[in-house]
């Protein structure tokens, strides 16, 4: 089977993503700078795991001879990381993309599928999202991450390198690191909740997110990879379930779920927050046949399970 090449490989989609190929039969090479994967991640995973930062070009080029495909996830996520270090994120997040592009063209790599966020639609008006609406980014996290999705497009147009970019909404699961300020909220509040203390959301709690699990994000990268070039190269997809959850709502049913007790604390709106947020997952489901098998319920009862 063809040879791939997972950036982040170590963490948190990136590790669910290099099972997924392993157990398909793929040779799966690895890159990861393990500043937020983790070794654990990766356990009893036959994956070639190389020690390497994006912003080396030259280890990163190196990385991506003799490869098919690349999965590239390695990122320093986090909206409020950005805005409190807009610099490490900036250097991580696009120089690093635009490293791992240069070194896919040199090497004769076919195809990248790309993680993008969903944070590019910033609070503009009109719900559901669909991709051909303009994009507001707010903060550099999205500036970053849609940045990165231009230059997939124009590495697409100008040199054939058939790129897909996959706009995740909120992805959630087992795995995802759960004690950093700038955790994703569910692994926040349930760890919280699970040492007994009083998780805090930001805002009135009336914001919404279409949060998706991770097996769902993992289903996507594999049918984004295996679609006919006509299909997905130079094209933009949301992955999402097209679902919305105000946190209010989240964290009422991630306290039933762990029997937690007692209402959260409120505190100030995040700077550079998007208030809402609903995918349309039309385009790909029509261009790959994405469809998002694990709902926003069951999606929690997994990942609290693995706690
Ligand atoms: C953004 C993107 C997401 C992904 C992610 C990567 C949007 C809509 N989504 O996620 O697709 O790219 O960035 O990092 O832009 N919150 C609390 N209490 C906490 C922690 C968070 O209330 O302890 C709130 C937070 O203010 C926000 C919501 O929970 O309204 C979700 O926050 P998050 O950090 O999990 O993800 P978000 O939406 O910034």
């Amino acid at each position: 089977m063809a040879k791939v090449l997972v950036t982040g490989v170590a963490g948190f989609i990136g590790s669910h993503l290099s099972r997924a190929l392993v157990e398909q039969g793929h040779e799966v090479r690895g890159l990861d700078n393990f500043s937020t994967g983790s070794r654990k991640n990766l356990l009893a995973v036959p994956v070639d795991v190389h020690v390497v930062d994006l912003a080396d070009a030259e280890l990163v080029s190196n990385a991506c001879e003799g490869i098919e495909t690349i999965f590239h996830l390695g990122a320093l996520p986090s909206v409020p990381r950005s805005v409190k270090e807009p610099r490490p994120s900036h250097e991580a997040n696009l120089d690093g993309t635009f490293n791992l592009l240069e070194g896919a063209r040199a090497a004769g790599v076919k195809r990248v599928v790309y993680a993008a966020s969903s944070s590019a639609y910033g609070n503009q008006p009109g719900f559901p999202r669909v991709e051909t609406m303009k994009p507001e980014p707010i903060a550099p996290y999205p500036v970053q991450k849609l940045a990165g999705e231009l230059y997939m497009q124009s590495y697409w147009r100008v040199y054939g390198l058939e790129t897909v970019c996959l706009r995740y909404f909120n992805i959630f699961g087992p795995r995802q690191v759960p004690d950093s300020p700038y955790s994703g909220v569910m692994a926040r509040f349930i760890l919280q909740m699970l040492q007994g203390q009083q998780p805090t959301i930001f805002g009135d709690g009336e914001q919404g997110r279409d949060f998706t699990y991770v097996a769902n994000a993992v289903q996507a990268n594999l049918k984004a990879a295996a679609a006919p070039a006509e299909a997905v190269a130079g094209k933009v997809f949301n992955i999402a379930c097209g679902e919305r959850h105000t946190l209010n709502e989240t964290y009422q049913v991630i306290a039933r779920l762990l029997d937690h007790e007692g209402p959260p604390a409120y505190g100030p709106v995040r700077a550079g927050d998007v208030k809402d947020s609903l995918a349309d997952i039309t385009a790909a489901r029509d261009a790959f046949g994405y469809n998002p098998e694990v709902g926003f319920e069951e999606g929690l009862r997994r990942t609290v399970a693995w706690y």
